[in-house]
């Protein structure tokens, strides 16, 4: 009985390989509801109380370019967003249930 003894061993192996392979293999998804813009203080890296555009591009952003996502949170146009200009912000998202 000895010689079933190795493909025994063998499928279980190949069996307990396998499933620390599925265990492993679905990509980690960042949890829901955590995909919100930064705050504010994240982005102001000097922490002078204003956003620059420079400042605003050491950030990944979804979608679009940042000189435009920029332009929509300076809603005065003077080329710095501030706090107030970053909190009114909204960026386009699911509508609320
Ligand atoms: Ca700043
Ligand atoms: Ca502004």
């Amino acid at each position: 009985m000895k010689r079933f003894r190795l493909p025994v061993i063998l499928s279980i192996t190949l069996g307990i390989l396998g499933a620390v392979q599925g265990c492993a293999g679905p990509e980690p998804r960042p949890p829901e509801g955590r995909r919100g813009p930064p705050p504010f203080s994240l982005l102001d890296q000097n922490q002078d109380g204003y956003l620059y555009l420079d400042e605003f591009r050491q950030h990944p952003i979804p979608q679009g370019t940042h000189e435009q996502i920029f332009r929509e949170l300076d809603a005065n146009g003077d080329g710095v967003v501030t706090r107030e200009e970053y909190d009114s912000h909204r960026p386009p998202g699911p509508p609320p249930a």
